[in-house]
This record gives C-alpha cells, structure tokens and sequence, in this order.
C-alpha cells in the first residue's frame, strides 16, 4: 500500500469513527460530528463535505448524513447551522442559549443562524454519483424539496435586495468565524454595551479553551460579541426580516455568496436533469445573477472581491486580505481581467505562497496570527474549493493547474505528514522537524479534512 493509500485508509477510520447515531421523537439519525474532541453535534456545511467523501465510501452514509441536516430545517426553510445531539452537553452555546425549539419543523434542536450551502453542491454530487437509479431517485425525492425550500429562504431573507450577494448575519454563518474580515463590522458592537450577564455566561460556560490550547481560539472580546448577537435574535423571537434589519453585524458576504453561486448552478443542473426545466431556468437565473454581483464587487483599488458592510443601512466596504477573496473562482465568476491579478496575489510568497498554502489571511497583513483560528492557518477545507475554483479556470490560463496541483500536493502531504488535524501551520513546511515541530492546530481526527483527503485523493490522484 503506498503511503497515500494508507493515509486514505485513515481517513476512512477517522469518518467512522465520528459517525454517531441519534434518536429524535422515535427516529434514529446516523450523522458525523466535526471531532469527537470539542464539536459534538452535526454542523451544516462540515457535513455537506463529509457526504461528499462518504460518497466515495458508502454511499448509504452520505445519504444519510445530508437526510439528518435536512431534518432539522426550520418551517422558514433555513437549514441550521448545526443540529444538536441532545444527549451531548458539554458545547457552548447548546440548545439552552439558543432556544429555537418553536421554528423547527420536527422536535430536533438546532441552532438559529445558517451556513454556506455546500449542502445544494452535496446533493448534486449524491445524485451524479448514485450508484442505482433508486439512489438518485431517493435523492429527488427526499432531499431535493427541502434544498429547493433552502434556498427560497436564503433567496428571500438574506437577499431581499434581489442584488445576488448574501447577507449574513453573524460570523458564524460565513464559516471563517474570526477571520479579520469581520473585525471592523464586529467593532459597531461596544464591548462596554454588552450585558455583564452575556460576558458571565461566556465566562462560566464557554468550553472550547478547556480543550484547546487558548492562542488558537477566537478572543473572549469575540465570544462576547457572538453572543450578544445570538441573544439579540432570540430577544427578536428568531425573526428574519427583524434580524435583518436590526442585526449591527449585517455583510453581504464574498464567500458565502459564491458558494450560493454555485449551488444555483447545481441545484439547476440538478432540476434540469430530472426534466424540472422551469426550476432549471430560475436558479440558473440566480447563479448568472451572484456571479455578476461578485464581478462587479472586485475593486482596482484593493486589488480584490470585497465584503460590503450593509448593517442598518450601511454601505462600507470590506477589503481585508484573506482566502474569501478567492471563492469567487469556484464561483466561476472571475473574469480574465480579474484571473490574473488575482493569481499574483495568491503566488505572492509574501502574502499566500507559503510552503503549506493557502493560509487563511495574508502572511504580510498586520492581522495574521499563525495559530490562531481563521486568521492565518491554512484549513483543508478552503484548500479544496481553491483547487477547484482554479481548476475552472485550466483552460484559460496555463499557470491555474499548475497552481491547482501544487496545492493538491502540499495539502495531500500535510494531511499525510501531520494528521487529520483541523488546521495546519502554513509557514514550516520543508522547516518542519519531524517530532520537533508542531503544525497542527485545533482539534484533531477532524472529520472534513478526512473526507477531502479521501476527496482529493480519489479524484486527482488516483
Ligand atoms: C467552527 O465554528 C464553530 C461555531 O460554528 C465553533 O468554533 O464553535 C468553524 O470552523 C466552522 O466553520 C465549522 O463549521 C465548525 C465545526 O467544524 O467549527
């Protein structure tokens, strides 16, 4: 067995192992849990990826594990951004601090934000890859309605605008939590302003510093902001149009948008296959409508997609160097103007060609912290919409695979070097000692780097 093929063997263990099963109202959920070692729930868009990889696995897992993420929708249609397991009490903030129990559609708990639909993009990878038409079939009819229902609300809540981009309404919902993208937004929210009862919660309850090491986690400054603004909505009995309107932290978001681009475009490629032609026409409508808004939200001056603070009226833009400014490549939105001042940016040794690229914020920016979260270390998850971001563009620019394949190859050999780790350092890379040096950061047996290491592997190495 080569060494990949040992490493995929890993992959597939540590999947396994974070499966667990869950019984809600007489129902028995099979789902994954990001690591069994801090996030012990089902989170939105970690298991859109994880079903993709199962998919190479055990179909029946992935399917699976989209149908449990569908199952806690709310009667609005949002798919939450996680789905509790309520047997598990030692993640904050859980179900208590949430309180959502009146808008979902079945008694399962769930948080009250959303995140990037990679969800759409999972059911369509399910049905191209269904091994039986009964597959594909269960696909359609189980799963596909709620997408679709998804997707309205995004249409409808996060977009009201009908301008393309989506609105989010805490950090959370992008994904990239701490990312520096955020920092100014986050500063309308006074720390002196926020409730001591928010801050004592925060103190006494948050957990994730019990079992990780402290400099890689977000600030409490950032905890206290993300939950006042969790105890804002509930005090707004989780209404969306009230949110977003009274929400301080509102940003028409480059990363989510451009996810939502592509998950137009497959849920229409997804209709269209199965002869819904109308449906076909409408999203592939809004997939050509986001991908215009991110074109024209590329600035000359920043040299970058930017962020638009839209908070309460707001129009205040956002141009922080991080890895957002490259999801509009897997929106397949980049223009050829756009193509290469972009490439400079990401081969920029001083900004993301690190030795184990692509480094969550720019190596060169004042706000890059090695450790830390989503402020500098490279995550596998962003790697793989990268590679396939770039990989759009081979045709039309010789340099884009070679860049696609560089990154295939160091983030393979950092998962095989260093472990399922939930994110690595981006600078060591030929520098690191073996048992000398750590890499790794967060928390281990991480079940998406393991489904995009199999991912990876099986579609470009194999
Ligand atoms: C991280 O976010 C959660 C909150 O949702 C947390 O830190 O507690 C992020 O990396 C997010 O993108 C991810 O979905 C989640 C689970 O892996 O962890």
């Amino acid at each position: 067995m080569t060494r990949y093929e040992e490493t995929r063997q890993k992959a597939i263990e540590v999947l396994f192992n974070n499966i667990v099963e869950v019984t809600v109202s007489g129902i028995t959920y099979r789902r994954t849990v990001p690591s069994k070692e801090f996030y012990v729930h089902q989170w939105n868009w970690d298991s859109a990826c994880v079903a993709m990889g199962l998919m190479h696995v055990d179909p029946d897992l992935a399917f699976d594990e989209l149908n449990a993420l569908l199952a806690g929708q709310w009667k609005n249609g949002m798919v939450p951004h996680i789905i509790f397991n309520p047997d598990e009490k030692t993640y904050f903030p859980g179900p208590d601090i949430w309180q959502t129990h009146a808008q979902t559609e079945s008694d399962i708990v769930t948080s009250g934000i959303t995140q990037p639909p990679v969800l759409t993009i999972a059911l369509h990878y399910l049905y191209k890859n269904a091994p039986t038409p009964a597959f594909a079939q269960k696909c359609i009819d189980q799963l596909l309605p709620k997408v679709i229902r998804f997707h309205e609300y995004l249409k409808h809540f996060r977009d009201p605008e009908d301008g393309g981009l989506i609105s989010i309404i805490h950090s959370w919902e992008s994904g990239v939590d701490n990312s520096p993208c955020w920092d100014e937004a986050y500063q309308r929210i006074n720390i002196d302003d926020i409730p001591q009862r928010i801050k004592d919660m925060v103190h006494y309850y948050r957990t994730d510093i019990k079992h990780a090491d402290v400099s890689h986690r977000p600030k409490f400054e950032d905890y206290y902001r993300y939950l006042y603004l969790v105890d804002l909505f509930k005090r707004l009995n989780w209404d969306s149009e009230r949110i977003m309107k009274e929400s301080p932290f509102c940003v028409k978001d480059i990363l989510f948008s451009s996810i939502w681009a592509q998950a137009n475009q497959s849920l229409a490629e997804l209709c269209g296959a199965i002869g819904k032609e109308e449906e076909r026409d409408r999203y592939h409508t809004w997939a050509e409508q986001t991908r215009t808004a991110l074109q024209n939200n590329w600035s000359d001056e920043y040299q970058q997609y930017c962020e638009i603070d839209v908070a309460q009226g707001r129009h205040e833009v956002i141009h922080e160097p991080t890895i957002s400014m490259f999801f509009p490549l897997y929106a397949h939105a980049t223009t050829e103007e756009q193509l290469p001042k972009l490439l400079a940016r990401l081969t920029d040794p001083q900004e993301f060609w690190t030795p184990y690229p692509v480094p969550s914020t720019a190596l060169n920016s004042p706000k890059f912290d090695i450790a830390r979260y989503w402020r500098g270390p490279s995550w596998v998850i962003i790697n793989a919409f990268i590679i396939q971001g770039l990989k759009k563009y081979k045709d039309k620019n010789s340099q884009v695979d070679q860049l696609a394949e560089h990154i295939i190859d160091t983030t393979l050999a950092m998962i095989a070097d260093q472990g399922f780790s939930e994110y690595f350092d981006p600078t060591k890379g030929g520098g690191f000692k073996k048992g000398q040096d750590t890499m790794t950061y967060g928390f281990g047996s991480f079940s998406w780097t393991a489904a995009f290491f199999i991912m990876l592997y099986d579609m470009y190495r194999r």
